[in-house]
């Protein structure tokens, strides 16, 4: 639900960013039957979270009567940039794209500027230090989701005195969410000394990698408390190496995940995983805490 009202948002910001930048004649030459045309790059379809949120998309520019150009870039950067080529020279009238990646997008978003086609960032932004290149960014705030994850962590092990031996799944490397929910998490932790991150890796938002990494991780490192992953598809991959190396996931290892999808709060409700920071444009500081399932922090040794 929360999903359709931002993707909703994104209809009303394309249609404001349209007619606010005269997206007239000289821009998109829009459909013939008049409608709004939309040339949309998603970054792929790694998780959960993007299918539901490609679902969405798809199903608003339909209720808004647009007329939806869809790209699925593999999470590969060099396919959202052809693609948004491929919509200038269609001379659509509005580009929408959720960079998969921060970086490499001004050349190409100035090719767009130039043809006077407006440009709106969803879900994931960039780093260009030249704003004109869009419109308007609508997504959810990373950092403060990585705040929250590590929150949940200081008031978990506040009774311990112990080591706190942490491994991290990161997202697809260079993108905004990893590098945010990085920084968020890193920066709570590094406030207690007692926690300490042994081994960090992208997991590429992917149920497989994730397992792949974590089984790296649980061969390398004997003694992980607690698995930071930022997103359920890479947690729920880990779930399942947890449980092939014969400990307990949620209990032996405590798991944070982001994003708060149907099979995310399954395992949440199975015990399997701790804690979720929910992922939404539209309520990004919500989290769930199955507070009854998460079992009390090791006992601390006497000092
Ligand atoms: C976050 C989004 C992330 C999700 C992942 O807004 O960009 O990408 O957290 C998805 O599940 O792959």
């Amino acid at each position: 639900m929360r999903r359709q009202i931002s993707t909703i948002l994104l209809t009303a910001a394309l249609v404001g960013g349209l007619t606010a930048c005269g997206g007239g004649d000289e821009a998109g030459s829009g459909s013939d039957d008049g409608k709004i045309t939309l040339g949309f790059s998603q970054v792929g379809a790694e998780s959960g979270w993007r299918t539901a949120n490609t679902k969405s998309i798809q199903e608003s520019a339909k209720t808004a009567g647009i007329d939806l150009k869809f790209s699925d870039a593999q999470q590969k950067q060099e396919n959202q940039i052809k693609a948004i080529r491929s919509f200038i020279q269609q001379k659509v009238d509005i580009i929408a794209f959720s960079p998969v990646v921060e970086s490499g997008w001004d050349t190409v978003l100035k090719e767009a500027k130039d043809a006077k086609i407006p440009v709106i960032l969803t879900d994931r932004a960039i780093d260009s230090p030249d704003t004109s290149l869009y419109k308007t960014f609508i997504g959810s705030d990373f950092i403060e989701e990585g705040k929250k994850a590590g929150d949940w962590l200081v008031k978990e092990y506040a009774s311990s005195t112990d080591p706190v031996n942490i491994v991290e799944l990161q997202g697809t490397t260079g993108s905004a969410p990893a590098n945010d929910r990085m920084k968020g998490f890193g920066d709570v932790i590094a406030t207690e000394p007692k926690f300490k991150i042994v081994a960090s890796q992208t997991g590429e938002f992917t149920r497989a990698k994730g397992k792949e990494v974590m089984e790296a991780f649980l061969k390398s490192n004997p003694d992980i408390d607690v698995l930071y992953a930022h997103n359920d598809d890479m947690g729920l991959g880990a779930i399942e190496a947890i449980e092939g190396a014969g400990k307990k996931p949620g209990t032996d290892i405590k798991i944070i995940t982001v994003d708060a999808v149907k099979d995310g709060m399954q395992a949440l409700a199975d015990g399997k995983i701790n804690f979720i920071v929910e992922c939404s444009p539209c309520s990004a500081h919500n989290s769930w805490n199955w507070s009854k399932r998460s079992t009390p922090a090791k006992p601390s040794k006497p000092a």
